[in-house]
């Protein structure tokens, strides 16, 4: 079966593709198009309804059976915040590097039991038939002191779960206990009443 994954993002795209492939289907991205996917305002209050927003955007430019994610580390101490606006914390053309940076600015002297944190993911699947459904996937931990390791993308160096820092861990540890492997584990069984 044919999905499209509606995202800009190619480290996302990765570990979608390299969870979904698996899964039996085909996986198609803005990489199978003539034009670039459109920018999507990310205008929703919840990661769900954004996720929505890029699947919607995605099938109407495709008319296939699109999946989106949406995603962000929310952390205690900071009142859930980067949260929703995860991609921009540090300001629109931020970098993961200048992302980190604030988020350690923002932790600076906080102990280690107050750097809780939560990544979630929302993942959105949309039919040309009108149907619809969301899953979510989160993965609890800490914010660390300092980046460890090389891997992954964005805020991964910083972020501790109890298998260990994402950044250090190799592709396949990481779909094991993250958020969007979490998600994509339910979007699965999901999935299934739908086809
Ligand atoms: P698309 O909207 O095109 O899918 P995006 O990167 O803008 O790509 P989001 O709006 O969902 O996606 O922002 C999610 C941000 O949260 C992402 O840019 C990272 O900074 C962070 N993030 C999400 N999942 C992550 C992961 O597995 N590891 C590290 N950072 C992650």
């Amino acid at each position: 079966m044919k999905v499209f994954i509606a995202t800009k993002n190619h480290n996302k795209l990765k570990e979608l593709e390299r969870i979904l492939v698996p899964m039996g289907f085909e996986v198609l991205s803005e990489n199978n198009l003539e034009n670039p996917l459109p920018e999507v305002e990310e205008t929703g209050t919840s990661y769900e309804e954004n996720a929505l927003l890029k699947a919607h955007s995605g099938l109407k430019v495709t008319g296939l059976i699109t999946v989106a994610d949406d995603s962000g580390l929310s952390v205690d101490f900071l009142d859930g915040a980067p949260g929703l606006y995860s991609a921009h914390y540090s300001g629109m053309g931020a970098s993961y590097a200048s992302n980190n940076e604030k988020l350690l600015c923002a932790l600076k002297g906080v102990p280690k039991e107050k750097r809780t944190a939560t990544f979630v993911s929302a993942i959105a699947c949309v039919f040309p038939d009108g149907r619809e459904f969301t899953v979510r996937g989160e993965c609890k931990g800490y914010v660390a002191e300092e980046c460890h390791g090389d891997g992954g993308f964005g805020y991964d160096p910083l972020f501790i779960c109890s298998a260990g820092c994402y950044a250090e861990m190799t592709p396949e540890e990481k779909d094991k206990v993250s958020h969007r492997g979490n998600a994509l584990r339910i979007f699965k069984e999901e999935l299934k009443k739908y086809i």
